[in-house]
């Protein structure tokens, strides 16, 4: 067009049936289904492809408040993101109580049988900012809103029982020193750097929660093979205004599944995703991810009977002191409509409780009911955020508190104060239905900053903890310290961990030593306590707590022109009546002509679909693809790492190159894919006793 001419821009037709956006339905077109596009003051948009200029190809007009208003919002579309926990992924559900508690609390979430509470849940990654990867080594965040119809009650816990740090005065050190570095940037959602570990080698209270983390523990299969801990002590109180303290514990249906570190290293590259896309597609396959609620019951003098302060929470209480009782289930159903509006506005709270439940004087515990509401005020803009709906309660509620930023209720009459005269329904406080908080006798003690001498032992539990894991699990925690102290560049710190080490365990100690070459073990850590030895606590370990079952996990068939169409049919069949998701991956998205001449579409392309996503995998082929993938590093690939990451392989003769080219051995789980119940057998777990062919683990 010459310059100056009129005539029809370039640009979309906004006559054309392109889309226009979803949204108000004030605007209805004449007879059309579709609403009419709108500013935010409901003025109808005739072009949303063009700005305004003054010729067609003169200056932008500052006149032009339809990209003035568009471009405004945008550019404040992202609010601060977490400053701990920005990355999460979050669903709708419902809890129910099993077991009524009615004896110790009065809160009716925790006395009413079969009734159902929504929830909404949310779970995190600790370090890594809002679009780092899901699976980092990291402890999650596992953050469970309930509405209650006594108000909302939070309980905003962690995968892992214990905590860093015995002191809120602490919490800002410790997530400084764990996130990127602050001169250089990175690394992003990673412990294994100088700082954190300068940090950790002189903060001797962090040594059990270190053990936890670098345990498979920190590195989970998916969200739905998590377990969820309170970690601190709360209290329930009764009817009478008795007080039994209390330890909330979460267990997932479908047991407790980890990766291995190679893995997950594997899959931050195959799919950054990874945690939230199985949760999203478990949700929407109808299979419901789901934990029961179980909690430890203890009354102060069995407290005081504990060989640890149950008011740190570096401790737990093992099992065999206090046992689990289950008494209710969570179940996640829906996926929320919105990410931002619920996932990323959800504000959790531990100072939200409901009457019945209350707080120790876990100091920790302490700190986190100023933190949580102080930080919303800043992340959510101002004092209303109560009223964004995901975190509004679901009971009624009233009070005089008005105005603010974004107020959204339009409050009438002329009391806003009590007490008052002038309006029958202002609301009023009330004694008996009303929170009233524990009438706790304080101790004898003098007011200070004094850390309690019954905190003062740092390796007792982290050393029950390792002596409590089976043998793959503690060379896991060994490989870990090793991987993680091999990035610290500073070897005073390096030394001093292992320092540490010895307190806990020798042996341990001597690996992460061998595993880093160091000539001789550094002098042992001073102990502001002598460790004692503690019976084990099975209920640590994974191996062995973890369930033989396909369910929740996914299978891989690896197939090309030509795969056996009767055996593919069977082992999906099979794998799928076990309870596995089962996912056709092929060198084309397109898929492959299969024996009897029909064409089976893939679910994923063999280059973005690495056998890293899957607990098992298949591999299908003809004698003349067998020969061709055997030349295809994505297919060496696939059967190679599926080797190294001890899964199940199940293979016909035609696959035989590609396994021998991937250098894939014999055990039980290298299975002929005619057999089926052979391969649900292997799938259903990890070949724990391949480990040591194919790993050189600390
Ligand atoms: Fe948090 N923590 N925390 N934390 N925390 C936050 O609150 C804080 C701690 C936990 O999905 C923040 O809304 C302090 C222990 C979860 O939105 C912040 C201390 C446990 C989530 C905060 C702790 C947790 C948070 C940041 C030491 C396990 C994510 C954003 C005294 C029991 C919730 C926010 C979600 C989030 C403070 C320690 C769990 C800054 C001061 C221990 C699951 O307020």
């Amino acid at each position: 067009m010459k310059p100056g001419s009129v005539g029809r821009r370039a640009g979309a037709d906004p006559d054309a049936d392109a889309p226009r956006g979803e949204g108000g339905e004030l605007h209805q077109q004449a007879g059309g289904e579709r609403p009419q596009l709108t500013t935010n003051m409901g003025v109808v948009i005739a072009d949303n492809q063009n700005s305004l200029t003054s010729t067609p190809r003169g200056p932008t007009l500052l006149e032009d408040f339809i990209l003035r208003e568009k471009i405004t919002h945008f550019d404040h579309e992202r609010i601060p993101e977490r400053i701990v926990h920005a990355r999460g992924s979050a669903a709708h559900g419902f809890f129910e109580l099993t077991k009524s508690l009615k004896k110790y609390t009065r809160a009716r979430i925790l006395t009413e049988v079969g009734e159902r509470t929504p929830v909404f849940t949310r779970i995190s990654t600790v370090a890594g900012g809002s679009g780092s990867v899901d699976t980092p080594r990291d402890v999650r965040g596992f953050a469970v809103k309930f509405y209650t119809k006594e108000g909302n009650w939070d309980l905003v816990g962690n995968n892992i029982p214990v905590f860093f740090i015995q002191d809120a005065m602490k919490f800002p050190d410790i997530v400084h020193a764990v996130k990127m570095e602050p001169d250089r940037g990175y690394p992003q959602a990673s412990a294994a750097h100088d700082t954190f570990w300068d940090f950790i080698s002189l903060t001797p209270e962090s040594m059990h929660k270190i053990m936890w983390a670098m345990s498979d523990r920190a590195i989970p299969r998916s969200l739905r093979f998590i377990e969820g801990f309170g970690i601190h002590s709360f209290r329930l109180v009764n009817e009478e205004g008795k007080s039994t303290f209390v330890k909330f514990h979460w267990r997932p249906k479908l047991g407790v599944q980890s990766t291995l570190w190679d893995e997950a290293m594997k899959l931050q590259a195959a799919d950054n995703d990874f945690h939230r896309r199985d949760l999203f597609e478990s949700i929407q396959a109808g299979n419901f991810p789901e934990w029961e609620l179980g909690v430890q019951l203890f009354t102060e003098e069995e407290a005081d009977a504990f060989p640890f302060d149950h008011l740190d929470p570096t401790k737990i209480i093992p099992e065999s002191l206090v046992p689990l009782q289950m008494v209710g289930r969570m179940v996640l159903d829906r996926w929320p409509d919105n990410f931002f509006a619920e996932t990323e506005q959800v504000a959790y709270c531990p100072a939200n409780v409901v009457p019945g439940i209350d707080f120790s004087n876990d100091p920790l515990l302490q700190g986190r009911l100023f933190s949580y509401l102080d930080t919303q005020l800043i992340r959510l803009g101002g004092p209303n955020f109560h009223q964004i709906p995901i975190n509004q309660p679901k009971c009624p509620f009233a009070n005089h508190q008005r105005d603010g930023h974004m107020q959204m209720q339009v409050h009438k009459g002329r009391v806003n104060y009590e007490p008052s005269s002038l309006q029958d329904d202002s609301p009023r406080a009330d004694m008996k239905a009303g929170y009233r908080s524990f009438a706790e006798q304080p101790d004898d003690g003098v007011k200070g900053r004094v850390r309690p001498e019954s905190f003062a032992d740092h390796y007792s539990q982290a050393r029950m903890f390792f002596r409590s894991l089976e043998a793959p699990e503690q060379a896991h925690v060994a490989s870990a310290l090793v991987f993680e102290l091999s990035k610290v560049e500073t070897p005073k710190v390096r030394e001093r961990m292992v320092g540490h080490l010895i307190n806990i365990d020798q042996s341990l100690a001597q690996r992460v030593a061998d595993g880093l070459g160091l000539d001789a073990l550094p002098p042992a850590q001073k102990a502001a306590m002598a460790p004692i030895d503690m019976p084990a606590a099975p209920e640590v370990r994974i191996i062995g707590r973890m369930r033989e079952t396909l369910k929740g996990r996914a299978v891989g068939i690896l197939i090309d022109e030509g795969s056996d169409a009767a055996a593919l049919k069977a082992l999906v069949k099979a794998a799928q009546s076990a309870g596995a998701t089962v996912k056709i991956v092929a060198p084309k998205l397109g898929g492959a002509v299969l024996s009897d001449g029909k064409k089976q579409p893939a679910d994923g392309q063999l280059q973005g679909t690495p056998s890293v996503v899957f607990d098992a995998v298949a591999v299908l082929l003809s004698e003349a693809a067998g020969k061709k993938l055997a030349k295809d590093s994505a297919a060496v690939d696939f059967v190679a790492f599926a080797w190294a990451h001890l899964k199940a392989i199940a293979h016909d003769a035609g696959a035989a190159p590609l396994l021998k080219a991937g250098n894939v051995g014999k055990d039980a789980g290298i299975v002929d894919a005619g057999d089926t119940q052979a391969y649900i057998k292997a799938a259903s777990t990890r070949q724990w006793a391949r480990e040591p062919k194919v790993r050189n683990l600390a």
